[in-house]
């Protein structure tokens, strides 16, 4: 029995609903933890995640999974296949690396939590909250464009089988998409999202896609 607690806009969510996708995985309970009312706050769901953030995992009877990656990482040790790492030492550590640009230095500073406090603790207005999230997206999808112009890149970002780097990567184009940053600069990022979209589990685990979500991102 697999319960996921999760919510259409959350990019974390993102990542772990194209895992479990490719897994062929499709958990029997969705609770829907609403980002825009503060429901992560909430007592019963801080129990799960004391982290208060999402996604969270439960997995039989088990304490909940939690941290998107960790919970890749998972699901791909309990089913292997298909394999979401190289084989290679090198190859794992490239492609984790590519995720962790995406899952650990750019996509925490511009979560609720951040932007909230930015609001209304520091006093910062819109158009500058605004501009602090398009700095950090830019930042990372420049460094990322960088490290997917080298050979080891092909169809996705590592060679030609999907890697959590593609997961991360589509989260983060789709993080792009909200807050609307000009995707022309990266052309590599764009090319590998785009093949990633034509694969079913990217597709239909796009934020846009789940219940709740607006027609358009903005
Ligand atoms: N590093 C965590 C990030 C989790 C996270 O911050 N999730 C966001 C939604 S994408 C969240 O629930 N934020 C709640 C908040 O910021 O208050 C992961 O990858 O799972």
């Amino acid at each position: 029995m697999l319960k996921l607690f999760s919510f259409w806009r959350s990019l974390a969510s993102y990542r772990v609903r194209i895992a479990l996708n490719l897994k062929g995985l499709t958990p029997e309970d969705d609770v829907d933890v609403n980002l825009m009312k503060g429901a992560q706050r909430d007592a019963a769901y801080r129990a799960v995640n004391p982290m208060m953030a999402l996604p969270a995992l439960v997995d039989g009877g088990g304490p909940a999974l939690f941290e998107s990656l960790a919970i890749i990482e998972y699901l791909d040790e309990t089913h292997p296949e298909p394999p979401l790492l190289p084989k290679d030492a090198r190859g794992r550590a490239r492609a984790r690396g590519l995720a962790q640009i995406v899952a650990c230095d750019s996509h925490p500073l511009i979560v609720p939590r951040v932007r909230e406090y930015l609001e209304h603790e520091l006093k910062v207005d819109e158009p500058a909250r605004l501009a602090w999230c398009r700095h950090w997206h830019v930042q990372a999808l420049a460094a990322l464009e960088t490290h997917l112009g080298g050979p080891e890149t092909g169809r996705f970002c590592h060679g030609d089988q999907v890697t959590v780097a593609d997961i991360c990567l589509a989260s983060q184009l789709a993080g792009a998409q909200f807050f609307n940053v000009d995707l022309a600069p990266f052309p590599n990022a764009a090319r590998i999202v785009g093949t990633c979209l034509e694969i079913d589990a990217f597709a239909r685990a796009h934020p846009l896609k789940q219940k709740g979500a607006p027609a358009s991102p903005t």
